[in-house]
């Protein structure tokens, strides 16, 4: 089974990472609450205990001696010395702290965190330049440590926000030593976009300086927006409540459930390489197959059905008209960034569909066709899409569907960036604060700014192909 090593930076990817480690080791049938009743729902719908034991080092390095099949709780995990694949970095320690003294704190080894006092006080030039060039070889030091414990390392997931200083700064810095150090591993963003109304009045510099990292350095970038996940959560509470007057609020339960969409996405992309499937489709071919031109390679992501949080509200739920998934998982209201990928405008560069539990081949084939007929492709992507089957369902379900799109439309995200900073740039507002930082010239922005333009050209130019003039996509 292929091995991750996740990478969660800043407060945002730290979060994202705190609903990760539990929801996964929930996905394995391993108690982290003392709610034994909710344990006992993944355990008894997987038959076959041994096929999640055999993908539990995808994410955990278990020592030789131990034996996964027989982990049930966090003590069973702390006696066989068990530990995640990951590195945790935070310029200010409070979130990584959560970790460090929290119950599944002998889950991490003590040099996989990096972390310092007191922020890249929302500045992406500090995060990028100051602190990179501080703690480079640490960072270094620590992925080394978590890749030599890996014997099938097939990727880096990393997770980070792209409003404030350290996880677009240092998060991007961080993805560059890893393409420089591991050219051959894949390099998997999931990246939280700052909704128009920002809480960080410098978001859109940094947005803009930090996609431009992404575009250059990433394999592929599941980008994610609040907003899209605020709606989610919303339409999700109001289907619980059974009413529409309850709108959810996120200062009342900060970012929990959102977080957890993004790890239910996560934990589906991953699942064909962790576990088996009569048609298993491996973190390693999601590249190869939705990738058809370097740098487009923004992936738009839904699933359906969505999970909310914690595991206390899973128990197990029918399974929906296997169609309905299918649809649901095309509805603009699913998808985690708040465009709609399959426009009128807009053609389908190429889409990949991944099934989790009791869908057929014959389900599979049936809605591949609804969506053949549904949306505008390119003269090579309509005939020929990705599938994959995995036996194994998410917790709580008993089969869902993630819905991967590389769609034209994402050129309107980077519309949306330029015209976000050029708000700002225009006026030459805060720009003070990232040219005194030494390593930072204000060419960076111009040249950022130039990147998303010329990104929007190529997928203007995917829109109106001719099949011979192909040069200028082909350029890297
Ligand atoms: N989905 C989600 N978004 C978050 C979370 N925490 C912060 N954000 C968003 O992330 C952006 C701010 O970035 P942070 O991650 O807090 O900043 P940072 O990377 O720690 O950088 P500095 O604090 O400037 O050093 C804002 O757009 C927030 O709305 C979270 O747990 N989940
Ligand atoms: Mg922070």
């Amino acid at each position: 089974m292929s091995q991750f090593i996740t990478i969660q930076v800043g407060q945002c990817g730290n979060q994202i990472g705190s609903a990760f480690w539990p929801l996964t080791l929930h996905e394995y049938g391993i108690q982290t609450t003392g709610n034994v009743n909710m344990l006992k729902v993944q355990r008894t719908h997987v038959k076959h205990i041994k096929d999640m034991s055999e993908g539990f080092s995808s994410f955990f390095h278990v020592p030789d001696n131990a034996d996964s099949m027989h982990f049930q709780n966090i003590a069973d995990l702390n006696a066989a010395k068990v530990k995640a694949r990951s590195v945790l970095i935070d310029m200010e320690d409070s979130v990584v702290c959560r970790f460090k003294q929290g119950p599944l704190r002998r889950l991490f080894d003590q040099t996989c965190f990096v972390t310092n006092y007191p922020g890249s006080g929302n500045n992406w030039a500090i995060g990028y330049h100051i602190h990179c060039r501080e703690y480079r070889n640490h960072l270094k030091e620590s992925i080394r440590h978590m890749v030599e414990k890996c014997d099938r390392l097939d990727g880096f997931l990393l997770m980070h926000s792209l409003g404030g200083g350290t996880g677009s700064g240092l998060g991007t810095a961080t993805l560059k030593l890893l393409e420089d150090n591991y050219p051959h591993v894949e390099r998997l963003v999931t990246c939280v976009y700052p909704a128009n109304m920002q809480d960080v009045i410098t978001a859109p510099y940094n947005t803009i300086l930090a996609t431009r990292e992404l575009v250059e350095h990433a394999t592929c970038v599941f980008p994610i927006e609040n907003k899209a996940l605020l709606d989610i959560c919303s339409a999700q509470t109001n289907k619980r409540e059974n009413t529409s007057e309850i709108t959810y609020n996120a200062s009342c339960k900060p970012f929990q459930d959102m977080n957890s969409i993004i790890v239910n996405m996560l934990l589906h992309l991953t699942s064909g390489s962790r576990f088996p499937g009569s048609l298993n489709m491996d973190m390693n071919e999601v590249a190869t197959n939705l990738v058809p031109y370097p740098k487009l390679h923004y992936i738009f992501s839904s699933i359906s059905p969505v999970t909310l949080a914690a595991p206390n509200v899973c128990n197990m739920q029918e399974t929906k008209l296997q169609d309905e998934l299918f649809t649901n998982a095309w509805s603009r209201s699913n998808q985690l960034i708040k465009l709609d990928p399959l426009q009128r405008t807009s053609v389908i560069l190429a889409a990949a569909h991944i099934a989790r539990g009791n869908i057929t081949l014959t389900d599979m084939k049936r809605n591949v066709e609804r969506f053949q007929n549904k949306v505008q492709f390119t003269s090579w992507s309509k005939d020929c899409m990705k599938i994959g089957l995995c036996s194994i369902p998410p917790a709580g379900h008993t089969s869902s569907l993630l819905c991967l799109l590389n769609s034209s439309s994402i050129s309107l995200l980077f519309e949306d960036i330029v015209q976000e900073f050029s708000k700002l740039y225009r006026k030459k507002a805060y720009v003070h604060h990232y040219t005194q930082v030494h390593g930072f010239d204000e060419t960076h922005f111009d040249e950022s700014k130039e990147c998303m333009l010329d990104l929007c050209e190529r997928y203007m130019e995917v829109r109106r192909i001719g099949e011979t003039d192909i040069s200028r996509l082909q350029v890297i």
